[in-house]
C-alpha cells in the first residue's frame, strides 16, 4: 500500500546545513529527544524523475524512535526503501533503536525521491524533513554530490 504525503512546502526555519565531505560524522542537528542526523547526501540523479538520498540518524535516547514519513521541497513524494537481496521494497516506517542508529546508505536502505519537481544538481542543497513517531520533525539540508560520490573516500 502506498501512502501519499501532502505536498505542502516545508517551512525551513532553523534548517541546519550538513556536510558529508570531510570533517567528522558527528555534525548534525539535535532536536530534543536525542536524535541527530549526519552523513546526509544525495547523488546527483541520473533520472529526471527520481533520486536517491542517504543519511544516518543517531538515537542517543533511552527509548526507540520510528521514522514515519519523509517530505521534501523537490519531490512530490519521498518514500523509504529497504533493500532486500537484489530488490528493494517500500517500507511503511523504519525503526531507530534506543542508543542505536538508522543507517541509510548506498547499497542498503535509502530514501527515494519521486515525482521530482526539478532536477537537483551537484553543489546544491535539498531540504528534507524527517517526521518521527514522537520527536518533532527535523529538517536536513542534504548536499547534492556527484552521481558517483562515495562517502568513504569523499569523492
Ligand atoms: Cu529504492
Amino acid at each position: 500500500m502506498r501512502r501519499v504525503p501532502s505536498v505542502t512546502a516545508a517551512v525551513l526555519a532553523g534548517a541546519l546545513a550538513l556536510t558529508a565531505c570531510g570533517g567528522s560524522d558527528s555534525d548534525g542537528s539535535s532536536d530534543g529527544a536525542g536524535l541527530s542526523v549526519g552523513s546526509a547526501y544525495m547523488p546527483q540523479p541520473v533520472s529526471d524523475t527520481m533520486a536517491a538520498g542517504f543519511l544516518v540518524i543517531t538515537n542517543k535516547g533511552a527509548a526507540g524512535e520510528v521514522l514515519t514519513r519523509v517530505t521534501s521541497e523537490v519531490a512530490g513524494e519521498v518514500t523509504v526503501h529497504r533493500t532486500v537481496g537484489q530488490t528493494m521494497e517500500e517500507a511503511e516506517s523504519l525503526d531507530i533503536p534506543a542508543h542505536g542508529e538508522l543507517v541509510l546508505q548506498s547499497g542498503g536502505d535509502h530514501l527515494m525521491f519521486e515525482q521530482l519537481k526539478r532536477k537537483p544538481r551537484e553543489g546544491e542543497k535539498v531540504a528534507v524533513q524527517l517526521h518521527f513517531a514522537k520527536t518533532s520533525p527535523i529538517t536536513v539540508e542534504m548536499p547534492v554530490k556527484s552521481a558517483t560520490y562515495n562517502p568513504k573516500t569523499g569523492h
